[in-house]
């Protein structure tokens, strides 16, 4: 059965967690009308895994005796300067989620719910995976820099930087 305490942290978190597929969803619906092919695919791929991390958790909580809220959401950001802005917010937004996880970490401590603490790790890793992807690719367009050419070849493999990088050890 879940505290209070953790069922409202939880809640956040569905919030976050849906925030999050909506923010990959309106950089990928700009970066298609871009026309940058691979990085639209990578987007809205990582839109539908956002969902599905809100989806654990709304099972959970349901689960474990709460009630999921499934929120109102706030409309993100629809024009970028350039792919490279696109990457940055996306670094800092994930940066974001992060901390929020590190909060219900926190929380679970100090209730002693090491259900929940066992749940909120695989949140955990799955942050430092994200977190280092967006670095990975951010490293890429600094090499690419504005470069017409270089940006063609960074949309056609960006798909291959992600599966890299979900390939190495650890990953879920
Ligand atoms: Fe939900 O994994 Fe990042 O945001």
């Amino acid at each position: 059965m879940l505290s209070k305490k953790i069922e409202q942290a939880l809640n956040k978190q569905v919030e976050v967690e849906a925030e999050s597929s909506q923010f990959y969803l309106a950089t990928a619906s700009w970066v298609e009308t871009e026309g940058f092919g691979g990085t639209t695919a990578f987007m809205y791929r990582h839109s539908n895994e956002e969902r599905q991390h809100m989806l654990k958790l709304v099972k959970f909580i349901n689960e474990r005796g709460g009630k999921a809220i499934i929120p109102a959401l706030t409309k993100p950001e629809a024009k970028y300067k350039s792919i490279h802005q696109v990457f940055e917010n996306l670094l800092k937004h994930e940066m974001d989620v992060t901390n929020q996880i590190n909060e219900v970490v926190h929380i679970c401590l100090q209730e002693k719910d090491y259900t929940t603490h066992n749940i909120m790790q695989w949140y955990v890793s799955e942050q430092i995976e994200e977190e280092a992807l967006a670095r990975a690719v951010m490293d890429q367009l600094r090499l690419v820099g504005k470069d017409g050419s270089g940006m063609y070849m960074f949309d056609r493999d960006i798909l291959k930087i992600s599966a890299d990088s979900a390939a190495e050890p650890g990953s879920a």
